[in-house]
């Protein structure tokens, strides 16, 4: 095991047991969500996944250290004092690491270090995309280019659209990303079950999901799966109020010349005060329900192991 990655006990045991793991990342809770629903919520979901029999490793980075299976402390830490936690995506790494800084992981870090700790399967909210307007800004998500590279499956509601969805799935085609939808033919667009734009395949089990990822390890192919996981219908939002949020909260970030990594942190603020706080119990409840489908997922990998 290399020398930058602590896993913790429960985690290592689990791994070397090839019982069930799934990750967790932790930019959610320092720069997704407000203190303290971000704890809360991280905590709630390592519960629902112990439900399932399977072990959570929430992944961040304390002091330099990369670590898979954060403790409850460490997560409280992440939350609460989240402006001493700086969002890490794949170019922060060397930075954050050497100088022995705490980190927030992305999409992209959090499939790295799962991937260095032996886990195959993360749940998360939604991943990063390509930005709208693009074209002038170049702003497209590391998420994209990590899905290509590291073998980890990644379990979202897809993105929301404060993103180009359209662009996003291009690139992730391009890149030779499997894109699924649980029970959907369409990706959904995080807030909302639709997004209108078709997936690569619909699978409608969990076994089948982990027959695919199965399928395309054992041909030795690199890279990762997203699995996009609808809302559950009680929680989704409705489309005008949320659209409205949206592109208010982008015409916002404009005008304060907004980009680059605060650009995410920014518009997920802005949409969550815009809808007076009730997108983030959308928000809450897909990161739920995302948490034990990929649990279900990663047991019934396991049985290959
Ligand atoms: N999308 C969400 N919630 C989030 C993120 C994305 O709906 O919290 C976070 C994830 O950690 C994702 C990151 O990896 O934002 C993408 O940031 P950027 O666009 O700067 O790559
Ligand atoms: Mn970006």
């Amino acid at each position: 095991m290399n020398s930058y990655l602590r896993v913790s006990d429960e985690v290592e045991e689990a791994i070397r047991l090839k019982k069930p793991v799934v990750a967790l990342e932790s930019t959610i809770i320092s720069h997704g969500m407000p203190y303290p629903q971000n704890v809360e919520t991280a905590l709630t979901v390592e519960r629902i996944i112990r439900e399932q029999g399977v072990v959570p490793a929430t992944v961040g980075i304390i002091s330099g250290t990369l670590i898979a299976g954060l403790s409850q402390s460490e997560i409280e830490h992440m939350g609460k004092n989240a402006s001493q936690v700086r969002k890490v995506s794949r170019r922060d790494l060397p930075v954050v690491v050497s100088r022995k800084q705490d980190g927030a992981t992305t999409v992209a870090t959090t499939m790295i270090i799962a991937k260095m700790a032996g886990i195959r399967f993360f749940a998360t909210g939604g991943i990063g995309g390509v930005h709208r307007g693009a074209s002038q800004s170049f702003d497209i998500s590391a998420d994209l280019m990590e899905l290509a590279e590291t073998e980890v499956a990644v379990i979202s509601s897809g993105i929301k659209s404060i993103l180009d969805i359209k662009a996003t799935l291009e690139v992730l085609e391009t890149q030779g990303v499997t894109v699924l939808s649980y029970g959907c033919d369409r990706l959904p667009a995080f807030y909302l079950r639709d997004s209108g734009l078709a997936v690569d395949a619909r699978v409608d089990t969990p076994e089948e999901l982990a027959a695919m990822a199965y399928a395309k390890w054992g041909m030795g192919m690199k890279g990762g799966l997203l699995i996009g996981n609808p809302v559950p219908p009680e929680y989704e939002e409705q489309k005008g109020r949320i659209d409205a949020a949206i592109s208010l909260a982008l015409e916002e970030m404009e005008a304060d010349h907004i980009s680059g990594k605060e650009a995410t942190p920014f518009l997920l603020k802005r949409i969550k005060d815009l809808t007076n706080g009730e997108s983030l119990n959308t928000n809450i409840q897909l990161v739920y329900s995302n948490a034990k489908l990929a649990a279900q997922v990663a047991k019934a990998y396991s049985r290959y192991l």
